[in-house]
């Protein structure tokens, strides 16, 4: 063991020597090497291969210039990314996040976390991460029409149907699908439907993509407290964020009889007492594109608090952070567990930090990690690239049908790698075994690539 401890260790520390200042890819390095010592241990083949050595660097990344013109006719510059981690188990899939905050150690930690999740779902697809440091908020539709159209007259030479498939993320739904996918299919004069995922229903979607994080999170959460004989029924449910992952995990949580009472943005959370009218959240966030502090405004018995992380000193019986990384911190999750949480489910990426995590773990709460129990929006993704292929559109039921197979086979696969690895609650080890092991036995099986 002390081998392949220290064979982590090592890798762990070129990391942080090649990418200095890069913290959020450092930390999800440590998050998934520092579980998987056991299948190491197990197959010294892969540290003869050096496979963590190559899976930390990335195949390829992209980074370019993006220049478009406002409404006013100035003219700004931002930053484009793609960042094409591993392509062993298929062509790099993962979204493309529009963001201020987008720097080169986000999207590597994304991409990074992508290679894993999207080798949870049992579908063909590597990894990948892209996007730019442009802010969509405030902009008008021309604008953001005209920022698509520029990141795609870059992007278009890197991606394909069998090279790399984007979809969304952060700041990028339905609309900037369609201005990028427009111009893409302009630049290449082809209709190659399934070079992006998360289409308009008209031009090659799937019914059910835009549920699908936000389902497919219930769906593993209901499958691992079913395992304890625990009903989400007439639990208290506390979620971050009110976007495409917060609204469709609300959604499927009410319907399994669960009571919602908060959602948050970036400026501040609303707690309401009646459980979250979701009819408005829509409203606000998908039509009009306002903030959660409207929801206030029109519902009187609810309070709108400055401020995001508040939302995690509401009482809950479980908590669903579904807006961005590292929201619940130490003293997040310590308030949490203090206020009687029993069950965390991660419907964003890395939303806990490491200390987060262990304190999640020493109280025995049960822990959903993200890239199992949010794998259901690039699953679906991937069975929209499916119905491209045939040139088919499935019904509803037959992707949410298929989603939910995927969701429960997930936690199956999780929980049977914690329980053979001698820490049965423990889905983040699991889960990091089972995803590591089907990339690293693929890229054994394809030679010194
Ligand atoms: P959206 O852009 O639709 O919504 C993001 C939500 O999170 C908004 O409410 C936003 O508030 C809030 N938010 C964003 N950044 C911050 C921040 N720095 N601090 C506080 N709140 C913030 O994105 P998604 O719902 O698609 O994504 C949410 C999370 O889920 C991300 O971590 C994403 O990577 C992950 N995810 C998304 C998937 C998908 O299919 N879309 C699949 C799997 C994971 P505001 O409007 O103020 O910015
Ligand atoms: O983080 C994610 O899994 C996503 N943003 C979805 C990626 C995709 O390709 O559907």
């Amino acid at each position: 063991m002390a081998d392949m401890k220290q064979y982590v260790q090592d890798v762990l520390d070129i990391v942080k020597k090649r990418n200095p200042e890069q913290v959020e890819f450092q930390n999800t390095v440590y998050e998934v090497l520092s579980t998987i010592v056991p299948a190491l241990e197990k197959n010294p083949k892969y540290k003869e291969a050096k496979i963590l050595e190559r899976m930390v660097e990335a195949e390829r990344i992209v980074i370019f210039r993006v220049p478009w013109q406002d409404d006013k006719g100035e003219t700004h510059i931002n930053r484009g990314y793609r960042v094409q981690m591993n392509s062993a188990i298929g062509p790099y899939k993962g979204g493309l996040r529009f963001h201020p905050s987008v720097n080169l150690s986000i999207l590597k930690f994304l991409a990074f976390e992508q290679v894993f999740k999207n080798s949870l779902t049992g579908l063909p697809i590597g990894g990948g991460k892209g996007g730019a440091d442009f802010d969509p908020k405030g902009k008008s539709d021309n604008e953001v029409m005209k920022f698509c159209q520029s990141f795609m007259t870059e992007l278009y030479r890197h991606i394909g149907p069998h090279v790399d498939v984007p979809a969304g993320d952060i700041g990028v739904g339905g609309r900037e699908i369609g201005y990028l996918f427009g111009q893409y299919k302009r630049i290449r004069d082809a209709y190659d439907s399934a070079v992006l995922t998360g289409k308009g229903l008209t031009y090659g979607g799937s019914l059910a993509r835009t549920e699908a994080t936000g389902y497919g999170l219930l769906y593993f959460v209901k499958n691992m407290l079913d395992a304890k004989n625990i009903s989400l029924k007439g639990k208290t449910v506390v979620v971050s964020g009110s976007g495409n992952v917060a609204t469709y995990a609300i959604e499927k949580a009410q319907e399994f009889g669960a009571k919602v009472v908060t959602c948050s943005d970036s400026n501040g959370y609303v707690y309401d007492p009646n459980g979250i009218d979701l009819a408005a959240v829509k409203e606000i966030k998908e039509v009009r594109r306002g903030r959660i502090k409207e929801y206030a405004a029109s519902h009187p018995q609810a309070e709108y608090h400055e401020g995001c992380k508040g939302v995690w000193t509401v009482k809950c019986d479980v908590a669903l952070p579904c807006a961005t990384q590292s929201e619940i911190d130490l003293e997040s999750a310590k308030a949490l567990v203090a206020n009687g949480c029993q069950v965390v489910g991660e419907g964003a990426n890395m939303p806990s930090t490491l200390d987060a995590i262990a304190y999640f773990q020493e109280k025995h709460v049960l822990f959903a990690p993200a890239k199992a129990a949010n794998a259901g929006g690039v699953a679906v993704s991937a069975l929209e690239m499916s119905q491209n292929s045939e040139r088919l559109s499935w019904t509803f039921e037959e992707v949410d049908g298929r989603l939910k197979d995927i969701m429960a086979n997930i936690y199956q696969n999780a929980k049977k790698n914690a329980e053979e690895y001698g820490d049965p609650d423990n889905l983040v080890m699991g889960a990091n075994i089972a995803a590591f092991v089907k990339v690293a036995d693929t890229m054994l099986a394809q030679g010194l690539v």
